[in-house]
C-alpha cells in the first residue's frame, strides 16, 4: 500500500516536470457557477447531521491528565476536543501514533443514517478529512489513512451506501487548508506561517488530489471546506481552482461559503456561518448554522455542556423562519457508537419535527412580521392557497399577524381550532392556555385570506 502510494507520488511529480503543471490544472474549462435549481434540495432540507470523527476521537478531550480545555497550556483554552493535539502540546509522534489503535470495531453505518432520518434530517456530513490529516478512507496520496489502521477498511463507502439506501444526501467536510500531518499544509496561528511555495505543494500533491478523489469515489451532494476570519493561504486564485476541480468532477456537489470565510466570492451555492452563530435577518444566498450539542464537536468525555432538545429546535425553527438550514454536530466514539446523550436529543428532535416538519420543511421565510421575539413565521403555497405557519416559543394568549386577514386557523400537532378576529386590516389569534402542555414550541397553521379581486 505505501510502495502504491509512493509510484502514485513519483509519476504525478515526473508528470508534473514533463507537462510544467499538474494534471488537474489540465481539467477542461467549466463553468464556476452551478444551476442553481441544484440547490433546490438543500433549501428544502433546513436539517442535517455533521459528524466530527477521527483519531481525536480516541483521546476524548484528555491527553496525559490534562482535559480540554487547560489554561496551564498557552492555548489551551478550547472546548474543541478535534483540536486537541495542538492546543494540549500532544508531541507528533504521539497523535500520528494513534493510527496504530484507531479500531471502530462497532461502526455500523446504517444505525448512525437511521438515526439520522428519525431525527428529521435530511442530510448528512462527515468530516472525511479534518485538520489532524488523517482520511477516512483509503487515499491514493497519502498513507495517513484508514488503511493504515487496525480497522483498514473504508469508512466513507459503507456510509455512502446506508445514505443511499436511506434517501438522505451526503457530503463531506475537508479540511483543505490546515493539515497537521502534512510538512506543507497550515498550522494553527501561534505556530510559524507555512511560506506560500511550501503551501501550494501541499494544496497539489494532498489538496486537491483528495478532493478529486472524494468526488470521483464517492459522488457527494455538497462538500464543507473550512476557513474562518483572518489570515489563511486560500487566496482567491485558490478558491477558485478548487471551486474548478470540483465543478470539472460533479455536475451536482454544492459548495460552502467556508471554502474562503472572508472572500467567498459569487460562485459558491451556500452560506457557512461562524460555528453557532445565528444571523437575525435574510441572507443574499442559501445559507446554515453549524452547531454542536456539546461545546467540542468531536466526542469529549468530560464535556457535559449537553444543550436541551427544545432549544436546538428553536435554532432549527429560528434559521428556518429566515431561510437557513441547520447541520447538527455528532460526535462518535473511537469505537464507532453515538453518545446516548446525542441520540436521545436526536429522537426528541425527531418526535417534535414528525408532528409539526409540514410548518418547516420545502417552507419559506414569511413577509409578515410579529414583533415578538417567540414568535417564528414561515410560509408554504398548496395550489392557489398560501398558507402561514405560526411557531409559538413560548406560551401566549394572543398573537397579532399584521397587515393581512386569516381563515380556518389550527394547532397543528392537535388540529384544535382557534379563534380568530380581524380589526385594523390585522388578525388575532387567540390562544387558550391549555393549548402549551409541556415547554414544546407549537406551531399554528392558518390559511391566508386571498385579496378580492
Ligand atoms: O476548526 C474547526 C472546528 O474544529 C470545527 O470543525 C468547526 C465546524 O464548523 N470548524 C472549524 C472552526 O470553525
Amino acid at each position: 500500500m505505501v510502495m502504491k502510494k509512493l509510484m502514485l507520488a513519483i509519476c504525478a511529480f515526473m508528470a508534473a516536470g514533463v507537462m510544467g503543471c499538474s494534471n488537474i490544472k489540465k481539467a477542461p474549462a467549466v463553468s464556476l457557477k452551478l444551476d442553481p435549481q441544484k440547490v433546490e434540495w438543500f433549501k428544502d432540507a433546513k436539517f442535517g447531521m455533521f459528524i466530527h470523527w477521527g483519531l481525536y476521537s480516541i483521546l476524548e478531550g484528555t491527553y496525559n491528565g490534562h482535559t480540554m480545555p487547560d489554561t496551564t497550556f498557552a492555548e489551551g483554552n478550547s472546548w474543541y476536543a478535534e483540536w486537541i493535539k495542538p492546543r494540549l502540546e500532544v508531541p507528533d509522534e504521539y497523535y500520528n501514533g494513534l493510527i496504530r489503535e484507531f479500531n471502530p470495531v462497532n461502526y455500523d453505518p446504517e444505525s448512525w443514517v437511521s438515526e439520522a432520518c428519525n431525527a428529521g434530517m435530511k442530510y448528512l456530513v462527515i468530516t472525511a478529512k479534518h485538520h489532524e490529516g488523517f482520511a477516512l478512507w483509503d487515499s491514493d496520496v497519502s498513507d495517513f489513512d484508514i488503511a493504515a489502521t487496525p480497522y483498514q477498511k473504508d469508512l466513507i463507502g459503507p456510509l455512502v451506501a446506508a445514505c443511499k439506501k436511506y434517501g438522505l444526501k451526503y457530503g463531506f467536510y475537508y479540511s483543505h487548508w490546515q493539515d497537521w500531518e502534512d510538512p506543507d499544509g497550515a498550522l494553527p496561528y501561534w505556530y510559524p506561517w507555512r511560506a506560500d511555495e511550501d503551501f501550494e505543494q501541499y494544496w497539489q500533491r494532498k489538496s486537491l488530489p483528495q478532493v478529486k478523489e472524494l468526488i470521483q469515489k464517492y459522488d457527494p451532494d455538497l462538500l464543507w471546506f473550512d476557513t474562518w476570519d483572518g489570515n489563511t493561504h486560500i487566496t482567491p486564485e485558490r478558491r477558485d481552482e478548487l471551486i474548478r476541480l470540483v465543478r470539472t468532477y460533479s455536475d451536482k456537489c454544492l459548495i460552502n461559503g467556508r471554502i474562503c470565510y472572508s472572500n467567498p466570492g459569487e460562485n459558491i451555492d451556500f452560506l457557512e456561518m461562524h460555528d453557532n452563530s445565528y444571523p437575525k435577518e435574510m441572507l443574499s444566498k442559501p445559507w446554515q448554522t453549524p452547531a454542536t450539542m456539546q461545546n467540542s464537536w468531536a466526542y469529549h468525555s468530560k464535556d457535559f455542556n449537553w444543550k436541551p432538545a427544545t432549544r436546538m429546535l428553536r435554532y432549527l425553527v429560528s434559521n428556518t423562519s429566515m431561510g437557513g438550514n441547520y447541520l447538527l454536530n455528532v460526535g462518535p466514539k473511537a469505537d464507532g457508537t453515538l453518545p446516548v446523550p446525542a441520540v436521545r436529543r436526536l429522537r426528541e428532535m425527531g418526535a417534535w419535527l414528525g408532528a409539526n416538519g409540514e410548518a418547516v420543511y420545502g417552507a419559506n421565510p414569511s413577509s409578515l412580521k410579529v414583533a415578538d421575539e417567540d414568535v417564528y413565521l414561515t410560509e408554504k403555497t398548496a395550489g392557489d392557497e398560501k398558507i402561514l405557519y405560526v411557531f409559538l416559543a413560548k406560551p401566549k394568549s394572543t398573537v397579532t399577524i399584521p397587515s393581512v386577514s386569516l381563515k380556518d386557523c389550527f394547532v397543528l400537532e392537535t388540529g384544535q381550532g382557534l379563534e380568530l378576529s380581524s380589526e385594523s386590516g390585522c388578525t388575532e389569534i387567540r390562544i387558550p392556555n391549555g393549548v402549551f402542555k409541556d415547554n414544546s414550541i407549537v406551531v399554528l397553521k392558518a390559511y391566508l385570506q386571498s385579496e378580492p379581486k
